[in-house]
């Protein structure tokens, strides 16, 4: 009996071992490292401008993105030289806050795209050039064209064999116009191509043009003649360690394509998604400012998208991009509060677009970084504890991005110091982009280093130091007016062993970035000293409990949930004196328990103040419902409804708030968003722990002291059983 037992588990054991090494195989991305030609004449030039005036005409102004996109292309052609079939306009399109008209065009070279030679022209609202970066290069060569015979080249479309503006793009113009579908004169052409991107109109590729792109697809891989698009993808693919397989398979077909040229396309390329690979005939600029003949090749697999281009003459890949740009974070995902609650996951690219438009490295003024710095947040270690942290060590992620470091929670904090980095680093930016959909932006005072024109102050992204040497057992979030760094600075705890890192506890961190959220929002941004003692002191402990007690919920709790605060760093139980509950015997605050010396400080105010939130929010959650996704900050549901109401009471209280105006202001902040649908529903649920409509406080003292009367009373109007949420 015992022994088969033993068998059992053995053999269960191997079952299990089988998928898992199956499961680590497939999908790895592949660390493609991008590079291109670094082109020497590439120039960004600014005109003197009045970007202020700018702005200030462009309410006004009735100029069309049209008009300008016109002087950007007669501005084009006096600095350049070309004709207006030597270049195509790629996009162009007006940024409605500053009016700036930003036209992108690209070089031809005999009617085929130089995907390098590009000019972009911004042009204030009077369509004055502001600033014109420019790589065209108006006299480019073809490389070794002196001893180059026109047999070399691709059949089709070969510079060498065409007579000039009859390569591709100029046979489909010809073809347009002999069809009637477009207007298309020698001048304005250009509008021709634009009609091809932008409209859907139909288009059935001429006959004649898919013959001689057929051309192209015969031409084998001889020694001496140009390679054929199989063969360059066979280079690409070397290039990326890999095989062709089944390459007898693989065939050219010719696509025509509604928005744009007609292109090819390899078909039954396995490792392709879709078994495809479209192939078009392009030039590239090389470092000389020679024009290569290339095959433009787009391999996109499960994990990478490859933009390749592969010379057509000697097989060599000449640029590369991984489309596929996914910064990757190994961290405890928002929601798990800490590990013994889950496990660390891989995530990719969590970053929001509306709230960090580029992403989380790059504070889009030409300051992009690979380690965990960028426009919301610089995180650090800071192990002596000391004030400078510009030059303290970060994990760097590489080009690629990708911050997976090892994490061992049986040694101590220090030896993994860049998973814990990684890990604030990635909770800061969360905060900052959820925050972000609930109206704390730019204008409402939020910490970034770059605004984006969007109002607000910024240079002020927060200053967040890991396993920070100046304490333990605790954590601090400093917040200066609008326009200067918030700093946040994160203790090792030592109270179990090994020493625990408040960096891996998400309840600990957002609790600290409350401080930034509550402070810069009651009394506007300018204004730090709205929360600083007694009461709204004490509160400004209570939102940060709040939200990070909120902010860890699961689809399952109900309202019985109970959670304590920092228990994890805490070695397991909570910091604070009662777990937060709607049991009233498990947590039994009320507004007059404050009463008592225990309650002087701050923080055990704030306990009362995140418990009375703590009831709100599960009387809206029992009467709306949850949902997983915060970040929709849907008034549809009851945890996110919860959540906006309490920031946008922020927004609407006094400086300086009482429990009562704090209390005033979120129901308040429900008759603005819903009309007051519930008025009812909240008041009761502040009345439960006291703050009900005759609650008061008499002979309060500076630190917060007084005597408080409960209230556990509703307005009258809410207090008929059947007559809940009439307001
Ligand atoms: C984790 O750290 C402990 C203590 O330093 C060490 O004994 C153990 O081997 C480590 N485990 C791994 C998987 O590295
Ligand atoms: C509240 O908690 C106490 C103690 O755990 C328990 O006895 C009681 O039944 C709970 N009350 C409710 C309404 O769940
Ligand atoms: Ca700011």
């Amino acid at each position: 009996m015992h022994l088969v037992s033993v068998y059992s588990a053995v053999g269960l054991a191997l079952l299990l071992a089988q998928p898992a090494a199956v499961v680590s195989h497939p999908s790895t991305r592949r660390r493609v490292q991008p590079f291109g030609p670094s082109l020497k004449h590439h120039s960004f030039t600014q005109h003197a401008t009045n970007l202020a005036s700018a702005q200030l005409f462009s309410a006004f102004n009735s100029a069309r993105p049209q008009d300008c996109k016109a002087a950007a292309i007669s501005q084009a052609k006096a600095h350049t030289e070309l004709d207006d079939h030597d270049f195509v306009v790629k996009d162009a399109y007006r940024s409605d806050h500053n009016g700036v008209t930003h036209v992108y065009l690209r070089q031809l070279h005999k009617g085929v795209e130089i995907i390098n030679a590009d000019m972009n022209i911004n042009l204030d609202s009077n369509c004055k050039v502001i600033s014109v970066g420019n790589t065209f290069h108006p006299h480019a060569k073809l490389a070794g064209s002196s001893s180059q015979s026109p047999a070399k080249s691709p059949a089709t479309p070969s510079p060498a064999t065409e007579p000039a503006h009859i390569g591709m793009w100029g046979f489909v113009r010809g073809q347009l116009g002999a069809l009637g579908q477009v207007v298309l004169g020698v001048n304005d052409w250009l509008t021709g191509l634009d009609y091809w991107q932008g409209d859907h109109s139909e288009f059935a590729l001429p006959q004649s043009l898919a013959d001689s792109l057929a051309k192209v697809a015969d031409t084998k891989d001889g020694s001496n003649g140009p390679l054929s698009p199989v063969m360059a993808l066979v280079h690409l693919l070397k290039h990326i360690g890999e095989e062709l397989a089944h390459d007898h398979d693989i065939h050219l077909e010719h696509v025509s394509s509604l928005t744009g040229e007609p292109y090819s396309v390899l078909k039954n390329v396995a490792l392709a998604v879709g078994k495809e690979v479209p192939a078009r005939f392009r030039y590239v600029l090389n470092e000389d400012g020679e024009l290569e003949q290339v095959w433009d090749l787009e391999l996109e697999m499960e994990e990478n998208w490859i933009h390749g281009h592969v010379s057509a003459t000697t097989g060599k890949v000449l640029s590369l991009v991984d489309w596929v740009a996914d910064a990757q974070y190994n961290v405890y995902p928002l929601g798990v509060n800490d590990p013994l609650e889950g496990e660390r996951a891989l995530l990719k690219d969590p970053a929001n677009e509306n709230a960090s438009p580029f992403g989380w490295h790059d504070t889009g003024n030409s300051k992009s970084y690979t380690d965990t710095r960028g426009n919301n947040v610089n995180a650090q270690a800071n192990p002596d504890g000391g004030y400078e942290w510009e030059n303290n060590h970060r994990p760097d992620g590489g080009e690629s991005l990708i911050f997976d470091f090892p994490l061992n929670l049986t040694s101590q904090p220090k030896d993994y110091i860049d998973a814990a980095v990684t890990n604030l680093f990635y909770l800061n930016n969360m905060i900052h982009d959820l925050f972000y959909q609930y109206g704390f932006n730019e204008k409402a005072g939020n910490f970034q280093q770059n605004n984006f024109e969007r109002g607000g102050l910024g240079n002020d992204a927060v200053i967040a130091n890991a396993q920070d040497g100046s304490g333990y057992n605790n954590a601090n979030f400093a917040t200066p007016p609008d326009g200067r760094n918030g700093k946040m600075r994160m203790y090792v705890w030592n109270g179990v062993d090994p020493n625990r890192d408040g960096d891996l506890e998400s309840g600990i961190v957002i609790h600290e970035y409350a401080h930034g959220i509550s402070i810069r929002l009651t009394g506007g941004p300018a204004n730090s000293g709205c929360l600083g003692w007694g009461e709204a002191g004490g509160m400004g402990e209570g939102w940060g409990d709040f939200f990070a007690t909120i902010l860890r919920m699961k689809q399952s709790d109900i309202n019985t949930a109970v959670y304590p605060m920092g228990s994890y760093a805490n070695g397991g139980e909570g910091i604070r004196r009662y777990p937060y509950s709607t049991n009233s015997t498990t947590n039994p605050s009320t507004y007059k328990i404050m009463d008592g010396p225990a309650y002087w400080g701050v923080h055990a105010k704030g306990e009362v103040w995140a418990e009375m939130l703590y009831e709100m929010y599960w009387a809206l959650v029992d009467a709306y419902g949850f949902t997983p996704d915060w970040f929709s900050a849907s008034h549809d549901h009851g945890n996110t409804l919860a959540l906006q109401l309490v920031v946008d009471g922020l927004s609407l209280q006094p400086c300086r708030p009482s429990f009562m105006d704090a209390r005033d202001a979120i129901i308040q902040a429900d008759e603005v968003l819903t009309g007051g649908k519930n008025h009812c529903l909240l008041w009761k649920a502040f009345a439960k722990r006291g703050l009900g409509v005759d609650a008061k406080i008499r002979g309060d003292t500076p630190w917060g002291g007084g005597i408080r009367t409960d209230s556990f009373d509703a307005p009258t109007k809410c207090r008929a059983p059947s007559d809940n949420d009439s307001a």
